[in-house]
């Protein structure tokens, strides 16, 4: 099923976007995201991978014809480094592992070149914003103090080690090495990591911590660097490990109703809130559980369990079985939205990813049936003539459609939704890691990285 959805997304970008950034299926023209600048073709590079693992020939075929002959780095436009990073490089990449075709390879790296002046700071921490073509960098004019934001500098880790490895040339890992370095200096308000840092003072902003917005993917790094090192670093493992321990102690709670949430935590105090994005962490808790302290292994598993829980209750809190931007656990309501502002729903699939997690981990059925229910649930809303289309307030009877078909609808949601409907030795997670945006990633095996230095 999860193939014929992405038939259905990809003709439709073929047909009405070609080459543009993003889809938009009601309206049947292209979407222009400006987190791109004027790069184009982010539907085309996210897909990639998907399309070469539901064996989509002819599709992944004309994907990689224009990606050899389109896709332009040269453009004097500023972009989201983050954005950038994980969709276009961690696309190109793997891309590049899966096919073994050399123009993504040299894209990637090309890509990466051009994303190093971001780095460019007293400190070496990131600016989140860069002009690719001045290479003059800055930061979010919202972000607290003039901050990087946490999973923004944060999540470049993997795919930067991999430009190194592809390229020969160390000074990608140099450069989230020494991102790792100026957090391990800081002192961390009770073990947590604030969302904002100041890039040319080195101190944190705003006291604001969160596994879901603004920090989510800095943590899933940090156990997935250790992972792809093949369980050699051993700094990223105690991260990992340490930063769990404070979020169980003072972010994780439980409602009066019994079930399991990650709260956010601003200055101390808590904000009974949990983002649709903070529901990836399920998958990652159930991911880590094994490199846990072996008292621990169970228990990391069982958090992963819960939280799939929360999360497949506040889809099944809503009318249309799909799950609000956010919900609440406060003012008499448990996994439901109360704003307006946090109802809608943009084919986001990080409670798909923890399900695709659950199930490789446990092979309990009931992850299958909820992911299942959650493919009834698009194809019912979200689908329509012209693609798929996010959901403007999933409480609602009727749809109001948002006329965006997300880049990361193929390369995420489609994919893992794929994935857990298949074995699991396709992408086995003892020789994969999947970046943040689902591009698959191979784990650099200790062999394989004593041969390269040899050879060279
Ligand atoms: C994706 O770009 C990535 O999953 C990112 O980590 C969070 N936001 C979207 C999907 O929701």
């Amino acid at each position: 099923v999860s193939l014929q959805m992405m038939k259905h997304a990809w003709d439709n970008y073929k047909r009405y976007a070609w080459g543009l950034n993003e889809l938009k299926p009601i309206s049947k023209q292209g979407h222009s995201s400006n987190l791109f600048g004027n790069i184009q073709g982010a539907t085309i590079v996210d897909a990639l991978d998907t399309l070469y693992i539901m064996e989509m020939k002819e599709e992944f075929k004309e994907a990689k014809e224009w990606v050899e002959k389109n896709l332009d780095f040269n453009v004097n436009a500023e972009i989201s480094v983050f954005e950038v990073n994980i969709r276009f490089v961690g696309g190109l990449l793997s891309a590049y592992y899966l096919s073994g075709e050399e123009v993504f390879r040299k894209k990637a790296v090309e890509l990466g070149e051009k994303l190093l002046p971001a780095f460019n700071t007293p400190t070496g921490i990131p600016w989140a914003l860069l002009n690719i073509k001045s290479g003059i960098g800055r930061n979010w004019p919202w972000a607290s103090g003039g901050s990087s934001i946490l999973a923004e500098f944060g999540t470049l880790h993997l795919e930067f080690v991999h430009l190194s490895h592809l390229s020969g040339n160390p000074v990608f890992a140099e450069k989230v090495m020494n991102i790792r370095k100026v957090l391990n200096r800081l002192d961390k308000p009770e073990g947590l990591y604030p969302n904002y840092l100041n890039p040319s003072s080195g101190q944190w902003g705003q006291h604001h911590v969160s596994i879901g917005g603004l920090g989510d993917s800095f943590y899933e790094y940090l156990l997935k660097a250790w992972l792809m090192s093949d369980k050699t670093d051993e700094d990223g493992k105690k991260m990992y490990y340490d930063a769990v321990q404070a979020i169980e102690t003072h972010l994780i709670r439980k409602s009066s109703g019994g079930l399991t949430y990650i709260a956010e935590w601003k200055g101390g105090l808590l904000e009974h809130k949990m983002g649709h994005l903070t529901c990836f962490a399920g998958g990652m808790f159930a991911l880590g559980a094994d490199g846990a302290p072996s008292d621990k292994t169970g228990h990391h598993i069982e958090l992963g369990a819960e939280i799939a829980r929360t999360c497949h209750e506040s889809y099944d809190r809503t009318r249309m079985k799909l799950g609000p931007e956010a919900f609440r656990f406060d003012g008499g309501v448990e996994a439901i939205a109360t704003r307006q502002n946090e109802k809608y729903y943009i084919l986001r699939p990080e409670v798909i990813e923890t399900y695709m997690y659950m199930w490789r981990l446990t092979h309990d059925p009931k992850y299958r049936e909820w992911g299942w229910e959650a493919v009834e649930a698009l194809e019912k809303h979200c689908r329509v003539d012209g693609g798929y289309s996010g959901i403007r307030d999933v409480y609602n009877n009727h749809e109001s459609h948002d006329d965006v078909q997300q880049s990361f609808f193929l390369s995420e949601t489609l994919k893992y939704l794929y994935l857990l409907f298949s074995e699991d030795d396709l992408l086995p997670f003892e020789h994969w890691v999947f970046n943040t945006e689902a591009h698959p990633l191979p784990v650099l095996h200790k062999d394989d990285v004593n041969n390269e230095e040899n050879q060279n």
